[in-house]
């Protein structure tokens, strides 16, 4: 009889089940020890009077390409700084160093997603400003990094029209934990399939309270009412 589910299956099964008990223990493990450095960054966030936004998405939806230009445009209303996640290079880093903001780069090596202790280091390197916006640009994903809390005030996830309008049924946990979407890349709306009322139907339907906004990144339509979203934000929790 197979000691995990009384399924009655032979001995090299319940092996199987040991082993798959074995992995979900670790993984609770490794996310309960996340959630304890969360709560720190969190602490920290509140006391500096710091909005930290974790940016989310598929590789080359374009998050850095947004950042860029919404720094560009704030970047005298506020201070703002960032912390660049990718498995490899420095080459987002330099992007954001170009503007003339703080920015600190995050190689995760292996790892598909930053964590919340990785984000603890780098505030001391980097040390954000008091009343300030810190952008957070996770490592291109839509799966893991939603999984670890960072401590950060908001999720948002990044998608654009050249992945299909399907994603949000599809990877459903990404788009459940944030708070924002940005439809991006709609410039390219004449040259792809993406119906975007199905698509914004799609993450209401797995987080009916998702607010929606569309973004062309490089034109840059929509980028002005991003810009209102952060600044409505900042001014809600810095200088209330
Ligand atoms: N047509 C178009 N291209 C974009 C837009 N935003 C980013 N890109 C391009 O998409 C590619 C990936 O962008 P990047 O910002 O590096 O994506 P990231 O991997 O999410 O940071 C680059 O070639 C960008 O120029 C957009 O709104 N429209
Ligand atoms: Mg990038």
């Amino acid at each position: 009889m197979c000691g995990y589910c009384g399924c009655g299956h032979d001995h090299e099964h319940s092996h199987e089940h040991a082993h798959a008990s074995r992995i979900i223990q670790i993984e609770q493990d490794i996310l309960r020890e996340n959630q304890c450095f969360a709560d720190q960054n969190r602490i920290y966030f509140s006391k500096n009077h710091i909005i930290a936004l974790n940016l989310m998405s598929s590789p080359g939806s374009g998050k850095t390409t947004l950042l860029v230009e919404t720094i560009l445009a704030l970047k005298q209303r506020c201070a703002l700084s960032v912390i660049e996640g990718d498995q490899q290079t420095d080459l987002d880093a330099k992007r954001i160093a170009a503007t003339d903001v703080p920015v600190l780069q995050i190689n995760t090596g292996k790892a598909c997603h930053l964590d919340a202790h990785r984000i603890g280091h780098a505030l001391i390197d980097l040390a954000p400003s008091s009343n300030s916006v810190l952008f957070i640009e996770n490592v291109g994903n839509l799966v893991c990094p939603a999984l670890f809390d960072l401590g950060e005030n908001a999720k948002i996830v990044i998608l654009s029209v050249t992945e299909g309008e399907d994603k949000p049924l599809k990877y459903p946990h990404m788009f459940e934990k944030a708070s924002l979407m940005i439809i991006n890349k709609i410039d390219l709306l004449p040259y792809v399939s993406f119906n975007v009322k199905r698509c914004i139907e799609y993450a209401k339907r797995v987080n009916p309270h998702i607010e929606v906004l569309q973004t062309s990144a490089t034109t840059p339509q929509g980028v002005d009412l991003w810009c209102d979203w952060l600044l409505q934000t900042y001014d809600a929790k810095i200088t209330a």
